[in-house]
């Protein structure tokens, strides 16, 4: 071994990398220089193109994106193997003052998704993590089946030769997947992270987190959403899948389960005590239930059971391209306080929900949203209501409409992409 970390060394000073083998796409069936645990209860499987189990796991390989490419993934099928599979990296030569930043991509799709966690730890020191603390750690669903994330681990503070070891680890359900992808040693310090309440969630949660008062967790996607006929098309901040957003998977939950996104923390003062939240979302899908924002002090318990929403929306309120934007206002917010966005599950599969662009500022919000009987509803709805007496919404829609033999192509405001009302076909069918 001795002579191994030697060569890692040497090869490390001449040219500027370490642990030979350690970059790895998975590409061609190949683990690089890493291993599978031989003191775990399973084997991590490479896989490519969308995974046994429905609803859960990743649709698309991270280095290609497309069906292509291969991963590394734990089956969920295969829990009563045991729950627990580690890979190991190829040993990493010690260089003093040397920083090393481990870098991978994930995807965290299923709403009983297990957990993943990264050591770094002497290599003599043996492989068996459940003895060891863990430096990065992230359970339950994260992503939806497109989208994949990037994770950094700080893994420098280091006195000898060592390993990086992921280990991922599936709960009872069939539905708690978790891939891996383009793992990479950076021999540089990892880049800042910064939180921001601001976010496009195009490049992740920006500090947001999920809450764990609540009955599972919002998804970050990239595209269409698990079902048909319900779920954005693409994200609002680019409009193409080049972005994310974040969104609650109707085929998992229970009528009424709530899932809820913490935002970072906002100073509120006497001096500045009025804010406007703004956010965008898309609520495609006839059995849509509601959203709602609250605004609660920082410190306080996220169980939201007996707050009163600064918003809410119920039912349907868009087609599959659309999304509509949000006008909080958030006053009186002389301290610390952050904003709990949540969303309800409806009674069936047909209740996503989703997300974006996010963000807040220092005045009350305008008030362009004059209530009007005329709308061309180019900016939502002016007022105009869904009635709770009738049977379905109507839904804001912008270009097409999802089938492709009925609805008209255009609106007639302007003639182009934009946003009409109208009623949907599948919507009648029960
Ligand atoms: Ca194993
Ligand atoms: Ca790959
Ligand atoms: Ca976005
Ligand atoms: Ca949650």
């Amino acid at each position: 071994m001795y002579s191994l970390g030697w060569v890692f060394l040497v090869f490390g000073l001449t040219t500027g990398v370490t642990g030979q083998g350690f970059n790895c796409t998975f590409e061609g069936n190949n683990l690089c220089g890493w291993t599978q645990s031989t003191i775990d209860s399973y084997d991590l499987v490479l896989d490519s193109g969308g995974t046994a189990s429905g609803n859960t796991g990743p649709r698309y390989d991270h280095t290609s994106g497309d069906t292509s490419g291969t991963y590394l993934h734990r089956e969920a099928n295969d829990r009563q193997n045991g729950p627990d599979a580690v890979l190991l990296s190829p040993e990493v030569a010690y260089i003093m003052d040397q920083v090393y930043c481990f870098v991978f991509w994930y995807n965290m799709f299923g709403t009983d998704t297990g957990s993943l966690s990264v050591y770094a730890y002497p290599t003599d020191d043996g492989h068996d993590v459940s003895s060891k603390q863990p430096l990065f750690s992230i359970s339950g669903q994260q992503t939806g089946q497109h989208a994949w994330l990037r994770a950094q681990v700080d893994v420098s503070n280091q006195t000898s030769n060592f390993t990086v070891a992921v280990e991922l680890t599936t709960t009872s359900s069939a539905k708690s997947d978790i891939a891996i992808d383009d793992v990479e040693l950076w021999l540089t310090d990892c880049p800042m992270q910064s939180t921001s309440f601001n976010c496009s969630f195009d490049d992740g949660p920006c500090g947001w987190i999920q809450s764990t008062d609540d009955d599972y967790n919002w998804a970050l996607e990239r595209e269409r959403t698990r079902t048909d006929h319900t779920g954005p098309r693409f994200d609002h901040t680019t409009g193409d899948a080049t972005g994310l957003f974040y969104y609650i998977e109707g085929n998992d939950p229970s009528l009424n389960d709530k899932a809820v996104l913490l935002s970072p923390v906002i100073s509120g003062s006497l001096t500045q005590d009025s804010w406007c939240l703004s956010f965008w979302y898309n609520m495609y899908g006839r059995d849509i239930a509601s959203l709602h924002a609250y605004v609660i002090p920082a410190g306080q318990s996220t169980n939201l059971g007996t707050q009163t929403p600064a918003f809410s929306v119920t039912g349907q309120q868009t087609g599959q391209r659309l999304w509509i934007e949000a006008l909080v206002d958030a006053t009186n917010q002389t301290s610390d306080f952050i904003v709990a966005l949540e969303a309800v599950a409806g009674s069936t599969k047909l209740t996503d929900i989703a997300i974006d662009d996010v963000t807040i500022s220092p005045e009350l919000c305008m008030s362009d949203t004059d209530l009007s009987f005329s709308c061309n509803f180019e900016q939502g709805y002016c007022g105009w209501t869904q009635s709770t007496d009738d049977d379905v919404n109507l839904a804001l829609e912008r270009g097409q409409t999802y089938s492709s033999s009925t609805g008209p192509s255009f609106d007639h405001t302007l003639g182009s992409k934009l946003e009409f009302l109208h009623t949907r076909s599948e919507d009648f069918v029960k």
